[in-house]
């Protein structure tokens, strides 16, 4: 099944919005199999936006990313990668549709509350960042009867 990296940036957490943008993750059926809470470092601030080195926000963005705790997480699903994408919305606040969390919670540029990987090959890297394959739940959630059809083809 596949997975993608998000992190809960900064903003979300210091406006006690872990809660809520959890709630969308649940809510979609996407599955929650790592989760913890860190500060971080330039290693890892710089393999997640190691294709924006050089942009004149790339510095702001690592002080920001770095300004105080994040949630990071593991979440689970068919099409995890593209899934949580559209959950996330448009990059700034300003241009996200209402019903995404980027559009729903902010209006700002930077400040836009969550990561999310942006291709399955982009999540195997940065999930590598965080985690070990031990570090991965292997769990079944006691809906998955009535989430998905046994029968569906889901890739
Ligand atoms: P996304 O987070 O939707 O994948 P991205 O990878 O293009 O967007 O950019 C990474 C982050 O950098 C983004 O969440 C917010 C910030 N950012 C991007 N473009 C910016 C810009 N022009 N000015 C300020 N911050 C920007
Ligand atoms: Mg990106």
């Amino acid at each position: 099944m596949e997975r993608s990296l998000v992190i809960l940036k900064p903003d979300a957490i210091q406006r006690r919005l872990i809660g809520s943008i959890l709630a969308r993750f649940e809510a979609k059926g996407l599955k929650i199999v790592a989760l913890r809470l860190c500060r971080l470092t330039n290693q890892q601030t710089d393999n997640l936006y190691s294709v924006h080195k050089g942009k004149k926000f790339f510095e702001p963005l690592v002080r920001f990313m770095q300004s105080g705790p994040v949630a990071v997480m593991a979440l689970e699903g068919p099409r995890a990668v593209a899934v949580t994408r559209k959950l996330l919305g448009e990059t700034f606040g300003f241009e996200a549709s209402p019903g995404t969390i980027r559009g729903d919670f902010g209006l700002s540029r930077g400040y836009n509350l969550v990561h999310g990987s942006d291709s399955v090959e982009s999540a195997t890297r940065e999930l590598a960042v965080f985690f070990k394959e031990a570090d991965y739940l292997a769990y079944e959630l006691s809906e998955a009867p009535w989430a998905f059809n046994p029968a569906e083809d889901l890739n």
